[in-house]
């Protein structure tokens, strides 16, 4: 039976699969042993890449709404049904009536990656939200007003490092993230047994912190305090030694007086951790040989996440540790980046709040609006009122803040579109449901992961079935929606649209200075691309005008997408290197260490000193077998005991009252929950913990395997008031709660 390779397109590590293929059915998966990047690793997840595809609940062809169920109707149809949807409401109302809401396996999915743009062009609507404003925006910020640009975040170098200090993530359960690297968990291990040290911070003793030489309980929220305190001691103890780095340093005497106020005697009670237990990091930090802090989404979605977004930068400056072997570096994608064309070592930076939202007047960020707003932008009547969505690849009633009132907004529109997978919390919502093609009838690129991975890798994975009569690329349906809003109508080609788009690509790359096609006859280069279409097209374009590529003949050893497709296993371009200052884009073509923005939050920073908070908070977490909201329709994934309980600590148990195994009320800004509760001393006292991306039980929802496990929507329970103000990125971690017997 046929055998293909594949990267699994679920997490961000990017593991190689090796498939055995009956027709459309997978016989077997093993973790490909020749993947340059994984060598073998797989995940529970990824030996079932499969049973999405084969689930019979997945929608198969366009839905449409019909009274209280839904037709299966061709495409054809089903765009007609989109465009009598949409346009008047575009006529009546203008763009900003219709929003979009972009989820998170656009990231992982070349259709997404390569089209969105083009709709969100051709719909010019400020509407725009997505999954970034309850995730990792925090770190884009503090990487554009540093560094240049939003995806200059740097890397921790856990390979090579000699010390790793690790807030806010589990990649024991999540398998990394704005750290792609394949058995990440593996990696760590090998960090500690060639005599590296690992240290965890946070509320929760996870898998990452049990497998840690120190593990430090952190109150929810206070991590940009601890990091002020390190950079504090750092500077206190005349241990900061940015080394190379200086030259290229803007602001790091602003930093040192903005810490001043930071002892770590002044944080500790509000940090939950000791005075000379911080002075030790410091110290450890800057001894190493080589050192890197590395925080994920534990200090981004939270009250002060851009800050300790920044601070985690910072303190690798301090140390000497950022853009250095064993430190954290930045990456160098075959694919280029805002960091790899253009003039190096300076730009033009980044700017935020060119619009702002209509109700509550938040800022824009990268073109975004928080998702934290999408709600009330639905139900608050007025001019600009959202009254149509689309929405791609997301189920924001399940993953955003107060969702409840989110799952009835989407119950008032005028119009919806959903393209997704299932009719689950968010696309039962729509009008029209458009199904992609299944997971193995596309081709596959991480043109978004192997820009933030511990290796310059490359890997293409071809289609391994061809499309059924019925099923379509996503990416022409994406540009479908494209030509609908821009009026050029529902049967327009979206080949032509594609064909422009590849042709302005072109135009581009010829026209800037220092590319390796400038000057070159565009036509030319569209002659060589002409044997593919759509996102293969692109990403040849961008592999050969990339920082490894051919140049379309001008280095035949360069890179192009025929030669990945002649290396099944992918290709590895090396370790991280040292980038700076060249990666650099900001105005100053410094590290610009001390941006107005976030110098002016830490007035904030300073002031939550003053709180005494008393009451008990609720966070996040992930189990190695979750995937956000949407796998649990896979029988393995979710058999066996309840894992959507809220985890106790003794003490809390014992002072509210709650018993273990027995359902508990809790509630929050946004509303209540009754959920199991689980006591178990993993828990800091004073936090609880309940998972995202449960609560499968809503009236309309099609997923016959998770209504047997539906689990509870933690979201309910999250409030949209609370956001990080610099990134728009909402509090899930931190939330105040209480809880009681149910
Ligand atoms: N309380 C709390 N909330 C959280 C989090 C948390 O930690 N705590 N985490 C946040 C984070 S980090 C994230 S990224 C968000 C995720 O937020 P979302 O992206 O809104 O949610 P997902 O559950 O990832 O939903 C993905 C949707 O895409 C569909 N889908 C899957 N594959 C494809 C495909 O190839 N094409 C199309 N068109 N659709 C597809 C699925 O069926 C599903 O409906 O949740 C956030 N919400
Ligand atoms: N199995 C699995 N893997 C996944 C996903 C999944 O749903 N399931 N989702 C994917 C996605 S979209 C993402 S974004 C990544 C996320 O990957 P990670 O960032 O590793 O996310 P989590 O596993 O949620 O770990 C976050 C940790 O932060 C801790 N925490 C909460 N609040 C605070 C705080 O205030 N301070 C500190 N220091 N820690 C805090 C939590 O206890 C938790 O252990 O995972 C990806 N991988
Ligand atoms: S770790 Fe992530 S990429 Fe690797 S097999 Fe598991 S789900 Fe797939
Ligand atoms: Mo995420």
């Amino acid at each position: 039976m046929p055998v293909g390779y594949r990267t699994c397109p679920l997490c961000e590590a990017t593991c190689g699969l090796e498939l055995v293929l009956d027709g459309r059915d997978i016989t077997r998966v093993r973790g490909d042993r020749d993947d340059v990047f994984s060598h073998g690793f797989l995940c529970p997840k990824g030996s079932v890449v499969g049973r999405v595809d084969a689930d019979p609940d997945r929608v198969r062809r366009p839905l449409r709404r019909d009274g209280a169920g839904w037709r299966e109707v061709d495409w054809p149809e089903a765009l007609h049904a989109v465009e009598a949807g949409l346009t008047p409401i575009l006529e009546r109302h203008g763009r900003d009536a219709v929003a979009v809401y972009l989820g998170n396996p656009n990231v992982h999915n070349l259709a997404g990656l390569l089209y969105n743009r083009a709709l969100l062009q051709a719909l010019g609507s400020v509407n725009v939200y997505s999954a970034s404003t309850l995730d990792q925006m925090p770190k884009q910020v503090a990487a554009g007003l540093c560094f240049g640009t939003s995806l200059s975040v740097p890397i921790p170098d856990v390979d090579r490092t000699d010390h790793l200090l690790v807030l806010g993530a589990n990649p024991f359960a999540s398998n990394g993230s704005l750290l792609t690297a394949p058995d990440l968990p593996g990696r760590l291990r090998a960090l500690r047994a060639r005599g590296g040290r690992l240290v965890v911070v946070d509320p929760r003793r996870t898998k990452t912190a049990e497998e840690a030489d120190e593990h430090l309980f952190i109150r929810p929220g206070t991590d940009a305090l601890l990091l002020a305190a390190i950079a504090h001691t750092l500077f206190a103890e005349g241990l900061t030694d940015p080394g190379r780095l200086r030259p290229h340093l803007e602001g790091l005497d602003v930093v040192e007086t903005l810490v001043a106020d930071f002892a770590p005697e002044v944080v500790a009670e509000r940090c939950g951790i000791a005075a000379d237990t911080i002075r030790r990091q410091a110290r450890d930090l800057a001894q190493a040989r080589t050192a890197a802090v590395y925080a994920r989404l534990g200090t981004c979605a939270q009250e002060f996440g851009t800050v300790a977004s920044w601070l985690v930068d910072v303190c690798n400056v301090l140390t000497g540790n950022l853009d250095r072997k064993g430190g954290a570096l930045f990456t160098r994608p075959a694919t280029g980046g805002a960091n790899t064309v253009g003039e190096p070592g300076v730009g033009r930076g980044v700017r935020f709040g060119r619009r702002t939202s209509r109700v509550r007047g938040l800022p824009e960020v990268y073109g975004e609006l928080p998702a934290a707003c999408l709600a009330e932008e639905i139900d608050t009547p007025g001019d600009g009122q959202v009254r149509a969505v689309l929405a791609i690849a997301g189920n924001p009633v399940v993953s955003a803040p107060d969702s409840g009132r989110l799952d009835r907004a989407l119950d008032d529109l005028e119009f919806m579109v959903s393209v997704d997978v299932y009719v689950n919390e968010t696309s039962r919502h729509a009008d029209v449901i458009l199904p992609p093609e299944p997971m193995l009838a596309r081709g596959h690129y991480d043109i978004a992961l192997y820009s933030l991975a511990l290796r310059n890798v490359a890997n293409y994975s071809p289609p391994l079935v061809a499309l059924e009569p019925g099923e379509r690329p996503e990416w022409e349906t994406l540009l479908s929606l494209a030509n609908i809003v821009a009026g050029a109508g529902a049967d327009a080609d979206p080949h032509v649209l594609d064909d422009a788009i590849v042709a302005g690509l072109v135009e581009r790359a010829v026209r800037r200075p220092g590319s390796n096609v400038a000057d070159r006859d565009p036509s030319e280069l569209l002659g060589e691309l002409a044997a593919r279409r759509g996102p293969e097209r692109l990403l040849d374009l961008m592999l050969r005008t990339g920082p490894y590529g051919d140049g379309f003949g001008a280095d035949p050893d360069g890179l192009t997408l025929a030669r990945l497709e002649a290396q099944p296993h992918g290709i590895d371009l090396g370790p991280l290197q040292p980038r700076i200052p060249e990666v650099l884009r900001t105005p100053s073509g410094r590290i610009e260490l001390a941006p107005a923005p976030l110098v002016a939050d830490v007035a904030r920073l300073r002031a939550s000193l003053d709180d005494r908070p008393d009451g008990v908070v609720l966070i996040g977490r992930r189990d190695l077998r979750s995937n956000n909201s949407w796998m649990h329709n896979v029988e393995v994934l979710v058999k066996g005991r309840d894992r959507c309980t809220l985890l106790v600590h003794p003490s809390d148990a014992t002072r509210l009252g709650l018993r273990d195994r027995q359902r508990a009320k809790l509630a929050g800004p946004g509303g209540s929950v009754l959920v199991p509760v689980e006591v178990t001393d993993t828990m800091m006292p004073g936090v609880v913990s309940l998972p995202h991306g449960w609560g499968h039980d809503l009236d309309g929802v099609r997923l016959g395997v998770a209504a047997d496990h539906p689990g509870v929507n933690s979201n309910l329970v999250a409030g949209t008031d609370l956001l990080d103000p610099l990134s728009g990125t909402a509090v899930l971690n931190g939330i105040p709660v209480e809880v009681a017997p149910a």
